[in-house]
């Protein structure tokens, strides 16, 4: 089976089955509550999961206890694993993201006629989102069941363009559910537009999808800003427009091949704190590694319907680990490489969002210095990156000659071509991003916020004039097939 052939969640499946070590499952029932997470950390969550953990295949889970719905979990937590399923390499992948981003194929409607996947089954209400839906409580702390790995669709009410995100959900009431909304998502400006007028926003909340379409809709601003729908770039990896479905019960449109889709609507004025049901204060657990913090006063979406293919299967992700590491890095690499190349046309060479920094703290930046005047470069390299990301606080630079993927070679290069005192450039008191524990008051009495951080260059290249003296010892390039051939 060819990427190409990939259309849904369930072609992607077949395909990795067919790649050894790709895709497990387990028929042992499990419990979403806190087993399923636990499993899934020591299998193939990854850092910043607290170890025992690794890069591992995506598990299926086919018996969980007191659900119908099988849960898959990990089908993006691995850069190896995504490019397959993007029909590319770990090397090329951000390079063909670029390329979708430049040629973009926008969703179409699903033609005449058609009946969509999604809606092959329609439940109307009564129903209960919490017993429908195999949600998992990841740990002790959570508020609740979150939804971590569906796609919010909706549209401008004003224009009519359309956008698509993603967002923790936390499951509330049989057919409520908060969704976080950091200030300025595209989809809570149009709800707000809509809310100002006291109308109500419908929306689609789409599970188990292409891969392409995750990746895709992990783009934001300013690569993709508002109006821009990122639906075009999945288009774009596939060749193939992503196809839109009415909904039944909303003036909205759904992905016509998703796994389920929960359709209602934000009505204005409507809000509850995410910890609502438990009052813990904590959400479930983020991307740096920790626990969030639940957030007051969050939009609540009203189901009006659920819809779904014959035979769902639903969708997650680990908070922190790879998969997050993935949606969020692959964009920000794609998004920092092109600012950085507009800017400085050939100087960078590869941008990695290290998996330590969850793919938005940390960037390491691989340069190739040509000429005296390059000299510096690298650092002006560095702010281009945070001037457009101001949630990454550090930036690791290294040589051409340096493999900015694995990390002993960069702490290689911070060793023998980093020397502390001159190597550190701090930039204190700039906004990063809340989730780090360290940029708090607390921490430094400096820092005036929460979420207040020192964006710090970590310069590891070598001075231009010195290169002769860094050269790496040269090993003979060699035929190891010759030598390796089974
Ligand atoms: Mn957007």
């Amino acid at each position: 089976m060819d990427a190409a052939q990939i259309i849904d969640l369930r072609t992607a499946l077949e395909f990795l089955e067919a790649v050894p070590g790709q895709l497990t499952s387990t028929a042992v029932e499990v419990d979403p509550y806190l087993e399923l997470a636990g499993v899934y950390r020591r299998v193939g969550s990854g850092t910043p999961t607290a170890p025992p953990t690794k890069i591992g295949p995506a598990m299926l889970f086919t018996n969980v206890k007191g659900h119908d719905l099988p849960v898959v979990v990990g089908v993006l937590a691995s850069r190896e694993r995504t490019a397959l399923l993007l029909g590319s390499t770990k090397e090329r992948l951000m390079f063909d993201l670029l390329a979708a981003l430049e040629h973009p194929v926008p969703p179409a409607r699903l033609r005449a006629g058609a009946k969509a996947h999604c809606q092959e089954v329609v439940i109307k209400p009564p129903f209960d989102i919490r017993k429908f839906l195999p949600a998992v409580v990841s740990t002790k702390k959570d508020c609740g069941a979150f939804l971590n790995m569906a796609i919010v669709r909706g549209e401008d009410p004003e224009n009519g363009q359309s956008d698509v995100t993603f967002h923790r959900m936390c499951l509330q009431g049989p057919d409520t559910m908060t969704v976080e909304f950091t200030p300025g998502r595209h989809i809570d400006c149009f709800r707000r537009k809509a809310e100002a007028e006291g109308k109500p926003f419908a929306a689609s909340i789409n599970i188990g999808l292409d891969p392409a379409v995750h990746v895709a809709t992990s783009f934001e601003a300013p690569t993709t800003p508002l109006g821009f729908d990122e639906l075009t770039i999945a288009g774009a990896l596939r060749q193939r427009p992503v196809e839109l479905v009415d909904c039944v019960s909303q003036p909205a449109l759904a992905i016509a091949s998703a796994e389920i889709v929960l359709e209602g609507e934000f009505r204005p004025g409507e809000y509850a704190d995410e910890d609502a049901v438990n009052g813990g204060g904590w959400a479930m657990p983020e991307f740096p590694g920790y626990e969030g913090r639940a957030h007051a006063h969050q939009p609540v979406f009203h189901v009006t319907a659920i819809t779904h293919r014959t035979d769902p299967i639903f969708q997650m992700l680990i908070g922190p680990g790879e998969e997050h590491v993935t949606l969020t890095g692959l964009p920000t690499e794609a998004s920092i490489y092109r600012l950085i190349h507009d800017a400085m046309p050939g100087f960078l060479q590869n941008v990695y969002c290290h998996s330590a920094g969850g793919g938005k703290y940390l960037a390491i930046l691989q340069v190739k210095k040509r000429h005296p005047m390059d000299e510096g470069r690298q650092r002006q390299a560095a702010l281009t990156a945070f001037t457009a990301f101001s949630e990454l606080k550090h930036v690791i630079l290294v040589d051409e000659d340096v493999n900015l993927y694995d990390t002993n070679d960069v702490l290689w290069a911070m060793t023998t071509r980093y020397q502390g005192d001159v190597d550190t450039v701090c930039i204190p008191g700039v906004r990063c991003h809340p989730g780090d524990p360290s940029a708090t008051a607390n921490y430094n009495p400096m820092l005036r916020d929460r979420g207040i951080s020192c964006k710090t260059i970590f310069d590891c290249t070598v001075p231009f004039a010195l290169k002769e003296r860094f050269e790496r010892a040269q090993f003979a390039d060699v035929d190891l097939d010759k030598f390796m051939a089974e």
